[in-house]
């Protein structure tokens, strides 16, 4: 039987610096206070139950009870490292996932991670800003370990850890591989190194995208991606987009 409270996960990840709740609305509001509040660079917030979950976009994410890695990491990059925080989390998830010997991981771009073609986790970072200093930033993970999707909206596009590998996982193990994983990376941002293992992950580079943007659709070959991680996009007319990660989505091409 796992067990998974305050006294196991901080004897399990110490010295670093935790904060438990079993329940809360979103970790990214926790982990946002102790930054504010001075949290240190590794910290994080972890929760058993998170009932107001945030996607991007305004959107929800979806974590009953005991059912998922939830956990907010804060840190202190440099400014110029920032757009690499969704790679940093892609990256560590999915090297996690090959560590547990999972054949088919891939990183859907921006900021999916997908297991055998479904999604498997989420990233949220968020960035604080007092004027035009940096204060951190706050990267959300949610790792689906046992959700069950049947009979819900998400039982076609998404996937957790045990079923797809066929045995039971205990999350405190998990935390501990994923936060290794974390912080070896960490140590590469704003490195090439760490575009570099993003980019060799993306299945989505030579494939037909269609991506909702503010300003209408988009449909075309992805071609490559920039360094800023920004996709560049080639539409019928031969024309070439470059699209930011931040405020889209991408659809599956009709
Ligand atoms: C994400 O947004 O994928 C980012 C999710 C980040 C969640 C973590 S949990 C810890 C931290 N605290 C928070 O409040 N958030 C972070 P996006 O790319 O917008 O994808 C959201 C979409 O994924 C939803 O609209 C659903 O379609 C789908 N979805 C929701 N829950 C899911 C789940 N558990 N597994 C797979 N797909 C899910």
């Amino acid at each position: 039987m796992e067990i998974y409270t305050a006294e196991r996960l901080q004897s399990a990840l110490s010295p670093r610096p935790i904060r438990f709740v079993e329940s809360v609305g979103s970790t990214n509001d926790l982990a946002r206070q102790w930054l504010q509040q001075g949290g240190a660079n590794g910290a994080v917030v972890i929760t058993n139950e998170q009932v107001q979950g945030r996607g991007r976009l305004g959107r929800t994410w979806f974590t009953p009870p005991g059912t998922a890695l939830i956990l907010s990491l804060l840190l202190h990059p440099p400014a110029t490292a920032l757009h690499q925080i969704t790679m940093l989390g892609a990256v560590a998830i999915a090297e996690m996932l090959d560590q547990l010997g999972a054949h088919s991981v891939a990183i859907k771009w921006p900021n999916d991670v997908l297991l055998n073609g479904r999604k498997v986790c989420g990233i949220l970072p968020e960035t604080t800003w007092d004027g035009s200093r940096l204060v951190g930033v706050v990267l959300g993970i949610g790792v689906n370990v046992r959700i069950d999707f049947t009979g819900t909206d998400l039982a076609a596009t998404a996937i957790s850890i045990e079923p797809a590998l066929g045995r039971s996982f205990d999350r405190v193990d998990l935390l501990k591989m994923l936060l290794a994983s974390l912080d070896r990376w960490s140590a590469h941002l704003g490195t090439d190194a760490l575009f570099e293992a993003w980019r060799a992950r993306l299945q989505t580079l030579g494939t037909s995208v269609l991506i909702d943007q503010p300003t209408g659709q988009l449909r075309g070959l992805a071609e490559s991606v920039e360094p800023s991680g920004a996709l560049r996009v080639r539409d019928a007319g031969g024309r070439l987009h470059t699209v930011m990660a931040g405020d889209v989505s991408l659809g599956e091409p009709g």
